[in-house]
């Protein structure tokens, strides 16, 4: 759902339609993309809109009771009765009138976009890192059948479950377009549930502070057809696929020599270090390291050189790699489909 369709419904708010036209994107609450996010935007506008209400009538009444406090000896105008009614009106009535419909909604909005979904529904698992995303496709008994990192695909039109859990420090996973935030717990798993009703590319951010590089823990979820999403989970649960020319299998080489294998794995190679994200598929992947750079042979080979640079405090070391061998092992990393 397009923002500017949601401005025109809510009226008073159309002649802003330029200012917010900024509040679209892939990474905005505020431009819908599925049921959940729907409704929270529902219950956004009007909360905005009646804050602006609020706040427009205390800056009244301020400026009468400054400009009142100038004329010395203007009697009272309000008699003790008046004026404990309006304390009564304005202190208490008002109050409950503006906040219980809204605590109301929210509590109602919450149940319905928290409800359990069927049993059947497909479950993706994400584990936070510092600072990434692990991710886990379950099959109906709970085993994991396919591991990525950063990049979440799921079919358009379907509810999703997600099981979310960390192994280190809180963090909070949040599509603005499709859901709101749901913490995860060292400890716990939170489950939560998103549908995108389109196909399209959103961005989810961490939304609980975690670290130093908090801000560049982000991810892409991908929408997509169903037919392309089972084509994609296939392709993922694949092992990795091997070398087929003499410079891919030197990469190879070159992956388990330069210390790469013992924080990475490569499903179908002896590589099977879990400090950092699987290897198997990076090369279909749009991003590196937490959707902070594009996935393309120059941030990729920037990525290994000196990821400090890139993402500085982040649990890769640089490597001293000649350019040959950064080349060689480029060439292997892009052939991982
Ligand atoms: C000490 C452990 C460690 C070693 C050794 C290591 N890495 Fe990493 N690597 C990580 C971690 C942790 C991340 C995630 C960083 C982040 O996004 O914050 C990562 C991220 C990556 C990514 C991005 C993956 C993605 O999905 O975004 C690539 C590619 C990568 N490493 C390749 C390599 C290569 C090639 C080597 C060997 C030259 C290597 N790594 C050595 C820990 C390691
Ligand atoms: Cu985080």
């Amino acid at each position: 759902m397009s923002l500017s369709k949601h401005i025109r419904t809510t009226g008073p708010l159309g002649a802003a339609a330029p200012f917010l036209a900024a509040c679209e994107g892939p990474q905005s609450a505020l431009d819908p993309a599925g049921s959940a996010a729907a409704l929270i935007a529902r219950l956004w506008w009007p909360t905005l809109f009646v804050a602006i209400l609020v706040t427009l009538l205390v800056l009244a009444l301020l400026t009468v009771a400054v400009f009142r406090a100038h004329r010395r000896h203007a009697a009272l105008p309000l008699n003790a009765r008046q004026s404990r009614n309006l304390v009564i009106a304005g202190g208490i009535i008002l109050p409950l009138a503006a906040t219980i419909p809204f605590a109301l909604s929210s509590f109602s909005i919450g149940r319905t976009i928290n409800a359990p979904l069927p049993d059947d529904a497909m479950t993706v698992e994400v584990v936070g890192k510092q600072w990434w995303w692990e991710v886990h496709y379950l099959d109906e008994a709970g085993n994991r059948i396919a591991t990525t990192a950063n990049e979440i695909h799921i079919p358009a039109g379907e509810p999703v479950r997600f099981l979310l859990k960390s192994d280190n420090v809180i963090h909070s996973f949040w599509v603005p377009n499709l859901q709101g935030k749901t913490d995860m717990m060292p400890g716990r798993t939170n489950v939560t549930s998103v549908t995108a009703d389109e196909p399209g590319v959103y961005r989810g951010q961490c939304a609980e502070y975690c670290g130093t590089q908090h801000a560049l823990m982000a991810f892409l979820l991908v929408a997509e057809e169903p037919e392309r999403f089972d084509a994609w989970l296939e392709g993922q649960r694949q092992p990795a696929t091997m070398p087929e020319t003499q410079a891919q299998a030197r990469g190879h080489d070159e992956f388990f020599e330069a210390g790469c294998a013992g924080c990475h794995t490569i499903r179908g190679t002896s590589a099977s270090g879990d400090l950092g994200p699987d290897l198997t598929h990076i090369a279909s992947r749009r991003t590196l390291a937490g959707a902070t750079v594009p996935n393309r042979i120059g941030h990729l080979g920037g990525w290994i050189t000196d990821p400090q640079h890139v993402k500085p405090g982040s649990r890769m070391p640089p490597s001293e790699l000649t350019p040959e061998e950064l080349k060689t092992l480029l060439g292997y990393l892009e052939s991982l489909e």
